[in-house]
């Protein structure tokens, strides 16, 4: 396909939020363009805090009403249907997020598809999160239950909306709590339309609200609401240290994911063909703008130039193209994302740090959207930006290390510890070295394993705190209540 298709059919009128079940006009409006060619898509509604009071305050009314009283089974058979709803509309649902974001169309589907998972996943599990009975004194019943914590807020991500949508809400909703969710206004498309079809499939109105908006105007609105319980915000270590600071004053309770600097360390023992196409896929995937992009190659020194080579020879093949062309990347979110991600290539060029490999990216694709050419560079030196700094671009950074001592701090020498990776053929090595690794999650001769939805993931040190995926999210979106009965 050499045209972009048209945008499809979209449940939300351009200009809008979603809020207490109707369509709330916004006072401005963003222009929605799309990455690859600048086309204009829609309009959103530029939020302000009387639009994120009103989401709050319809959320806040909602869970006084039935979706307060209604039992766990039924909190998950309605998510079940949503995701029903939202498999039915894979195609469509996809098509808008491909054209949003510029991803490619079979990744945007399985987006699609990996929402409609969460939705599913914590759908059935709602009614299995069970409480505790603890032994106490002679005449005391004493139990432990869990409990929403009522009013929970979602500050959304661009690089993968619809995922991250599924990741946030789907756990608080299957917890009894109301949800207003702020997504990306570089994304935001699909967010309304999911709340539209939660609509359809039958939750209360103001179960759960999308107001969309900036960041500094709705975001922070939102982080610094009074009358919210909880706040889960991915993005920025800067931004989400503000909806930290800003939640603080409330006493509102937090969860950080801020993305990473992740290592993926090669012994020479490795399978390294296997390894070398899975290294490519890590940090080129969705044009590198994933949290837990495998941003940093860690190779064994004597293995380092074969290893690399392979790598290279990978980046080479790439294909850059439109998202309705399907390639294996698109171009960047937007304009200040390229120039970014450009600045950290070209510093990295001009202090010498040797390319290993690059992709070719067409001129008439450069002059038109927002691309950047996938690159490796290698060896790094350990202190250059490109070794240390998140650049959120598929630019892979390879740096030698000599021994398992060596690659342990290499591999733990940056701000962040969201994933690491070994790859061996000696377990008994591979056991050591996760137990040291500074990461929420590891993988040992994998990476992403298919992003499971059952899997916890979160970060340590800068990376952020909180658990989301897996059952631990149901903990993180749920607080206790101590009964303490004397019956004598
Ligand atoms: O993020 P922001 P940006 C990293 C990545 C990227 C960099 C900048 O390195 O290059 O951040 O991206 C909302 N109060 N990640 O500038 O600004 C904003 O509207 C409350 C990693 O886009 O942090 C959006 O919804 N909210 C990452 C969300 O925060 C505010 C994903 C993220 O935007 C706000 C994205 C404020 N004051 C970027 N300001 C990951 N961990 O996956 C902005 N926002």
């Amino acid at each position: 396909m050499t045209h972009a298709p048209s945008l499809p059919t979209t449940a939300a009128p351009g200009g809008h939020h979603h809020v207490g079940g109707q369509w709330r006009a916004g006072a401005s409006s963003i222009e929605v363009t799309c990455p690859a060619d600048g086309a204009v898509l829609a309009r959103l509604a530029a939020g302000d805090a009387a639009d994120i009071d009103a989401a709050v305050r319809a959320a806040r009314e909602a869970l006084a009403g039935p979706w307060g009283r209604l039992s766990a089974t039924a909190r998950g058979r309605l998510l079940c249907k949503l995701a029903d709803a939202v498999l039915r509309d894979v195609e469509r649902l996809a098509w808008i997020e491909a054209l949003d974001t510029g991803k490619p169309i079979t990744l945007a589907r399985n987006d699609v598809k990996v929402l409609a998972r969460y939705l599913e996943y914590y759908g059935t599990a709602a009614d299995k999160v069970l409480g505790q009975v603890i032994p106490f004194e002679p005449g005391y019943s004493v139990k432990v239950v869990r409990e929403p914590h009522g009013v929970t807020g979602h500050i959304i991500p661009w690089n993968y909306p619809v995922q991250m949508f599924g990741r946030s809400v789907a756990p608080a909703l299957a917890m009894g709590n109301a949800c207003v969710v702020k997504p990306a206004e570089d994304a935001s498309l699909t967010s309304l339309e999911i709340a539209a079809l939660a609509l359809e499939a039958g939750f209360p109105a103001g179960v759960l609200n999308v107001v969309t908006g900036y960041g500094d105007a709705a975001g922070a609105a939102l982080a610094a609401h009074p009358d919210i319980n909880y706040i889960s915000f991915t993005g920025s270590p800067r931004v989400g240290a503000l909806v930290q600071q800003a939640a603080a004053v409330n006493s509102v309770r937090v969860c950080l994911e801020l993305g990473g600097k992740s290592p993926q360390v090669v012994f020479a023992d490795a399978d390294l063909d296997r390894c070398a196409a899975t290294v490519v896929k890590a940090i080129t995937q969705n044009a590198g703008q994933t949290c837990s992009a495998g941003s940093r190659v860690l190779v064994q020194r004597a293995v380092f130039d074969e290893f690399m080579q392979k790598v290279a020879a990978g980046f080479e093949q790439l294909r850059v193209g439109d998202p309705w062309d399907d390639p294996d990347l698109g171009p960047v979110i937007n304009r200040v994302q390229r120039q970014r991600v450009q600045r950290y290539v070209d510093q990295a060029i001009a202090e010498g740090v040797p390319v290993l490999g690059r992709a070719r990216v067409a001129d008439s694709l450069l002059a038109r959207g927002h691309f950047v050419a996938p690159i490796v560079f290698g060896p790094v030196p350990r202190d250059n930006a490109i070794a240390c700094e998140e650049v959120f671009g598929p630019v892979l950074a390879a740096l030698a290390f000599d021994d398992e001592e060596d690659a342990v701090a290499l591999a733990n020498g940056t701000d962040y510890g969201l994933v690491a990776a070994v790859w061996t053929r000696d377990g008994d090595r591979a056991a050591r070295l996760v137990q040291r690794l500074a990461a929420g999650q590891c993988f040992i001769n994998c990476y992403g394993a298919g992003g499971g939805v059952e899997l916890p993931f979160g970060g340590v040190k800068r990376s952020g705190h909180g658990r989301e995926k897996g059952l631990l999210a149901l903990e993180d979106m749920s607080t206790t209540k101590t009964i303490v009965h004397f019956h004598g």
